[in-house]
């Protein structure tokens, strides 16, 4: 099914709002709800033996500028280079 990638861009923005929004602080996502936003949106990271340290590990690395929050310029860095992992993975 073709998706136009418009509405992917309109998804992905919605995504974001709605898990930064668990805080006070709605342009950007604190660590839980990074973590909230992954174990909901990627299920099979349930399954991952060292699921703890893989997101602390993933939100150290996407906060780039060490503010200890993702943004939103972030966070489509994040989705971007998952993107790219995802087709260079052959499984779609
Ligand atoms: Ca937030
Ligand atoms: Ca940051």
């Amino acid at each position: 099914m073709e998706i136009p990638i418009q509405d992917l861009m309109i998804s992905m923005i919605s995504a974001f709002n709605k898990y930064a929004s668990g805080d006070g602080d709605n342009n950007t996502l604190n660590k839980k709800e990074l973590v909230n936003m992954a174990c909901k949106e990627f299920p099979s990271l349930e399954k991952h033996p060292q699921k703890d340290k893989f997101l602390n590990d993933i939100f150290k690395i996407t906060d780039r500028d060490g503010d200890n929050k993702i943004n939103f310029e972030e966070f489509m860095t994040l989705m971007t280079c998952m993107t790219i992992a995802l087709r260079k993975s052959g499984t779609i």
